[in-house]
């Protein structure tokens, strides 16, 4: 299959997170995806090309303009306060404040437009941002020029951006942007299956309402992990998108047997929905080794994921999420797609 990469991801590069109530340097790194479009290059996987330019109107399909608005300012409004470290956020307004003023000092506007503090903007971070969606893009048109499968590797990851808020060290909703996309140009169904070891709160979010798109997503149990405050099992949609959303909460230490049944199962719910599309959202930080992570996936598991995908038999789009044992992230990323096409 095809593989879309831009090398500007590379200007997203973030100091440090706050971890266990410590700065620690960024498990987000540009070697994660340098290390993935190695093993892409290394197994043969197919051509690499550089993603189109499709602008922000695609991108606004899914996030509101005042959050793009608020993106593509934010290093611009924080260097303006003579500051030249990583842009944090540091203060939200939780339940009990005022939501309809929308604060003019960046440090508001950081807390107004995030879900938490895992998201450093540096100069080049919009560049890359914006990189990312255009490599989404390209993989959703390359579907619909016919192609049976896609590989978008983008970096930063999206599935924890909602319309409004970026957070997880997430920006912009690759995985959703591309779903739109997709849907704007004939895709009348799409359904996204969601197999980071977080929870696509972002994805969630953002199609909850909405009965053209299915979200189903395989994550640790938010009541033990992050997200958190999104991803459990009684999550079903809302409105038109009732019973368009499915999570299935997996247990700290899930190895592969329990997790390929919960699999089996997402599957049912997706061949059932006959999507003309389906986006994947790969995250393969549900493997053992990963640091920030408590699945016991193995490496010989992932091309089991892929083949799992393949009997779903739709046009499929790859959008790369997380995964943070970066030495074995090319082989384990890559591994789901020779999986998905050996299948
Ligand atoms: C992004 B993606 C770990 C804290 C985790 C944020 C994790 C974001 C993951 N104790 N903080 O879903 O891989
Ligand atoms: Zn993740």
């Amino acid at each position: 299959m095809i593989t879309i990469y831009s090398a500007r991801h590379d200007r997203h590069h973030g100091t440090a997170e706050l971890i266990d109530g410590t700065l620690q340097p960024c498990f987000e790194m540009p070697r994660r995806a340098e290390i993935i479009l190695a093993r892409v290059r290394d197994v043969g996987l197919g051509e690499v090309v550089e993603p189109g330019a499709f602008g922000l109107d695609p991108v606004r399909r899914v996030h509101t303009a005042p959050f793009v608005e608020f993106l593509s300012q934010a290093w611009t409004d924080w260097t303006a306060q003579g500051r030249t470290n990583d842009a944090l956020p540091l203060v939200w307004p939780v339940p009990s404040v005022r939501h309809d003023r929308v604060p003019a000092h960046i440090d508001g506007r950081l807390g107004y437009y995030s879900s938490d503090a895992g998201v450093p903007i540096t100069a080049g971070t919009w560049e890359a941002v914006q990189s990312a969606a255009d490599v989404a893009l390209t993989g959703a048109r390359t579907l619909l020029d016919g192609a049976a499968a896609a590989f978008a590797l983008c970096r930063p990851p999206g599935h924890h951006a909602a319309a409004a808020a970026m957070g997880g060290y997430c920006y912009l909703n690759n995985a959703a942007i591309a779903a739109q996309y997709l849907r704007d140009h004939g895709a009348a169904r799409v359904a996204v299956i969601d197999v980071d070891y977080h929870h696509g709160n972002g994805t969630q979010q953002i199609f909850y309402d909405r009965g053209d798109v299915l979200f189903v997503s395989l994550h640790a149990d938010p009541l033990h992990e992050y997200p958190y405050f999104l991803g459990y099992g009684d999550e079903r949609g809302t409105g038109a998108g009732d019973g368009a959303t499915l999570n299935y909460p997996l247990p700290h230490g899930t190895p592969w047997d329990r997790y390929s049944a919960a699999l089996d199962d997402a599957g049912a719910a997706v061949r059932a929905w006959a999507p003309d599309a389906l986006v994947v959202s790969l995250g393969v930080d549900t493997y053992e080794h990963d640091p920030i992570s408590q699945f016991r996936l193995t490496s010989a598991d992932f091309p089991s994921l892929g083949r799992a995908l393949a009997t779903l038999r739709r046009p499929t789009l790859f959008v790369m999420e997380g995964g943070y044992a970066v030495d074995d992230l090319g082989v384990n990323a890559v591994g789901v797609l020779t999986g998905f096409e050996d299948a």
